[in-house]
């Protein structure tokens, strides 16, 4: 049994310099961690409510002073002292306290932070790495380690919409390990800057996941673009380094179309779109394709698009085991994007991915476009044997504290990198 003495939180600044929420967590026999949650910009309708103090005085309303205050009083009323069995448990207790089907009483970003915090300090008392500690929850053995997707381009609400579509990642397709694939991604980010150099008049302007963001003039533009940093690196593109995309298309649909590139296009032509770049481009992933609630034409979209590239679910799905459940009826992605933050606790997370890996689809492990020095994702996505890392680009210290994890681990536990196309 764990027992918790202790439990705090504090507000702290995340990469945005927007405030975030930062749990210590102290179990009786010593343990003591403290874990802190992300936050994203380009948010789900459907994900946990991640609460803010809506103070215009302070942060603009962004303040976290409320859910603090849930760790400090009431969440810490109800667990110090208490004895719990496992992590299940542990959750199980602050969803019942919460009692709302989003968290909207407490907070996701309250809930969350304690939730890692306990599986830290639990860790610590049992003596394990935390990817040990993570893969022990999941209820599986360490298996792989992940394919990273890392940030290139980036346009949509990363990147003040000077492009609809967000992320345009490399994905170091014929690398084997965590450090052949981050020196191929070097050598492409360089060649991209390069090009944004002589193309554009600048070298660096970049987005909130660090990557680089020009003023590109059409979405076709920044796919070919990626293309050209690949071969102007000396690597081959779709052999040496493919493409993943993020449409988050949500975000320019409106009135029932997809604003982009000068067109509003219905669902049936959004898809054709899709299909076009996904002929003419080395993609391996469309994330977002269509809208988080156009359920008449995801199935479309996943026919058109299943086999060629894996159609990957993030606003869509949300984390949530609902809409998960109901994407698998519906035959409507085959894989899916997994952000903890968007459903509140590592239980409920598992419970997606076991969902997920029951239905055969691939599941890419993510952290958001608000991070902070914290590294407990790359922990996960060792633990949890994640299909792919989505980590944004390779600068930036939020990004770093995680690939720079990763080679840690690497370094620790010989754990083959998961094949590509892992079909
Ligand atoms: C996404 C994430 C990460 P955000 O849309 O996949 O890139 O963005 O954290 O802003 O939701
Ligand atoms: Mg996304």
């Amino acid at each position: 049994m764990l027992t918790i003495d202790k439990l705090s939180a504090m507000e702290i600044l995340d990469s945005r310099g927007r405030p975030t929420v930062l749990a210590h967590c102290a179990l009786r026999g010593g343990a003591t961690a403290s874990a802190s949650v992300p936050s994203g910009a380009s948010t789900g309708t459907a994900e946990a409510l991640e609460m803010r103090d809506r103070d215009p005085k302070r942060y603009h309303g962004l303040g976290c002073r409320k859910a603090v205050g849930h760790v400090n009083r009431e969440i810490a009323h109800a667990l110090c002292g208490k004895s719990f069995a496992d992590q299940k448990a542990l959750d199980q207790a602050m969803l019942e306290l919460d009692g709302t089907a989003n968290k909207s009483r407490l907070g996701a970003n309250a809930i969350l932070a304690v939730s890692i915090a306990f599986a830290r300090a639990t860790a610590q008392q049992r003596g394990v790495p935390l990817y040990q500690q993570f893969a022990d929850i999941l209820g599986q053995p360490l298996r792989t380690m992940p394919r990273l997707t890392i940030n290139l381009f980036s346009g949509g609400k990363h990147a003040g919409k000077q492009v609809p579509i967000q992320d345009v990642l490399i994905v170091p397709a014929s690398a084997t390990t965590i450090d052949g694939s981050l020196v191929m991604m070097y050598d492409i980010y360089q060649a991209a800057a390069e090009l944004t150099l002589e193309r554009h008049g600048m070298r660096l302007l970049t987005a909130d996941e660090g990557g680089l963001a020009p003023p590109f003039t059409s979405a076709a533009e920044m796919l070919s673009c990626a293309v050209d940093a690949i071969e102007r690196a000396g690597y081959k593109p779709g052999t040496d380094a493919g493409i993943a995309v993020d449409v988050a298309s949500s975000h320019f649909h409106q009135d029932g179309k997809y604003h982009i590139d000068g067109q509003a296009l219905d669902s049936v032509a959004m898809i054709s779109r899709l299909s076009e770049w996904v002929s003419k481009y080395p993609i391996i992933s469309v994330e977002d394709g269509l809208f988080e609630d156009d359920w008449d034409h995801w199935p479309a979209l996943r026919t058109a698009l299943a086999g060629k590239v894996l159609v990957l679910g993030d606003d869509f799905l949300c984390t949530n085991p609902l809409r998960i459940a109901r994407a698998i009826e519906a035959k409507a992605c085959d894989a899916l994007l997994l952000k903890v933050n968007q459903i509140g606790t590592l239980t409920e997370s598992a419970q997606a991915y076991h969902m997920a890996k029951q239905a055969g689809w691939q599941v890419t492990i993510s952290v958001r476009s608000g991070e902070t020095e914290d590294n407990w994702a790359a922990d996960l996505v060792v633990g949890w044997a994640g299909d792919q890392f989505k980590n944004g680009s390779i600068t930036q210290s939020e990004r770093l504290a995680k690939y720079n994890r990763l080679l840690d681990i690497e370094h620790q536990v010989k754990l083959p990198m998961i094949a590509w196309p892992n079909k």
